[in-house]
């Protein structure tokens, strides 16, 4: 059988934009509206793999994420396609992937470029513009009951540091080629979705 290329939507945003909330939106509809995508969350993936019993990984992971540093891409890329891969021998029709969450800093884009660069293509970026304030409100409320060990004040102050320094540059990058949809993700969740809904049905 012909096998697809992966079609790609980066997602990014700060912590708590709404990157998993919108992106599980978006598989929802799919069905009805013909845009089937499959969500992929490098930070599930990665804390999936910190999980797992045997993982050569599990400390390095579990100390970046507390920290809100970014793990070598070297990891996440590995997840990354194994994810992809594997959706993709399941369903050869489902080749098209919401990447939420990566690529995060210039590691990341430049190890996506080396290994994906003509075995995928970026189609846009999705991103998830929220005021700092409204991320960390959002991630401690969150924090109540998510049991994640990043969703307290003294990670979230480090992790819009890093979504900052690293991240936002990333953005302005991909912003340069035109490839991004800018959505204000201050709002509620219906809003956001309704600019998010507009988006894809133009690109797909
Ligand atoms: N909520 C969502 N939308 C709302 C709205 N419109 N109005 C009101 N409330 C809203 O939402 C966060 C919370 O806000 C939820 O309670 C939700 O109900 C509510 P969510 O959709 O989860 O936001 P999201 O942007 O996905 O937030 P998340 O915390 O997942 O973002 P991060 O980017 O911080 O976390 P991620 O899991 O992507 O990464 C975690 C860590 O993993 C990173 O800090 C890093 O250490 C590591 N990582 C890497 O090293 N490399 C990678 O490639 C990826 C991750
Ligand atoms: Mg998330």
């Amino acid at each position: 059988a012909l096998i697809m290329k992966p079609q790609v939507v980066f997602v990014l945003g700060g912590p708590g934009a709404g990157k998993g909330t919108q992106c599980a939106k978006i598989v929802e509809v799919g069905d009805v509206d013909n845009y089937s995508y499959t969500h992929l969350s490098a930070g599930d993936l990665l804390r999936a793999e910190r999980n797992r019993e045997g993982s050569e990984f599990g400390q390095l992971i579990d100390s970046y994420i507390k920290e809100g540093n970014i793990v070598p891409v070297e990891i996440t890329i590995k997840l990354l396609r194994k994810a992809m891969e594997e959706t993709m021998q399941i369903d050869e029709k489902k080749f098209r992937f919401l990447i939420d969450g990566f690529p995060r800093n210039e590691d990341n884009f430049k190890g996506w470029t080396s290994v994906m660069d003509g075995k995928a293509d970026v189609k846009f970026v999705l991103f998830f513009d929220c005021s700092n304030e409204v991320c960390i409100d959002r991630c401690l409320e969150r924090g109540k009951s998510s049991g994640r060990s990043d969703d307290n004040r003294e990670s979230l102050r480090k992790r819009i540091q890093t979504f900052l320094q690293s991240t936002r540059p990333i953005v302005s990058l991909y912003e340069k080629q035109g490839k991004v949809h800018t959505v204000d993700a201050s709002r509620s969740v219906d809003e956001v979705f309704a600019d998010v809904k507009a988006i894809l049905d133009k690109e797909g």
